[in-house]
């Protein structure tokens, strides 16, 4: 006896299971639960540990008065409290530079590279704990103007919540 393969019908029924399936997802999932959930994943993702790497290169950022002076590539970070922040330091001067955050303790000190046209590099991994704006500079008496100005050997750090 031969069975009759009717693809159609079968199609149908198949069909039938799904609409009801996704009728019931819908019905337990009201829009509340649906807003916290997008919530905690954005926070989540937030937070995952980050890479930054900093260029410390002499006589590199143009200033107003139409000089180049010493500078760090990514004088104005943001980060998120809590969250893992590996920064790897790249100095390309002969000199040395640092990354003080008086406020938190926090010094790091970098090496002059070896000759022009060397890099010497450090990586360090911070973590900030509180949300708020701190100032970085760089301690050693490289650049008067970088010292001075926002943006070369000075900076900010803004940890969010
Ligand atoms: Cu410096």
């Amino acid at each position: 006896m031969r069975t009759t393969y009717r693809p159609a019908s079968r199609l149908t029924s198949i069909a039938a299971g799904l609409t009801v399936s996704l009728a019931s997802l819908v019905a337990v999932a009201p829009p509340v639960a649906s807003a916290q959930t997008r919530a905690t994943a954005s926070k989540a993702a937030a937070h995952r540990a980050i890479t930054i790497v900093e260029r410390i290169t002499p006589s590199s950022k143009l200033a107003p008065d139409d000089q180049k002076y010493d500078a760090f590539s990514q004088p104005f970070l943001t980060v998120y409290a809590g969250q893992r922040v590996t920064i790897t330091f790249e100095n390309y001067d002969t000199a040395q530079h640092s990354f003080t955050v008086p406020q938190l303790g926090i010094s790091e000190i970098f090496k002059g590279a070896v000759r022009d046209g060397a890099v010497a590099t450090k990586t360090v991994t911070l973590t900030f704990a509180h949300p708020g704006t701190y100032h970085w500079k760089c301690v050693f008496p490289c650049d008067g103007y970088s010292m001075t100005n926002q943006g070369y050997m000075t900076g900010t750090i803004t940890v969010l919540r």
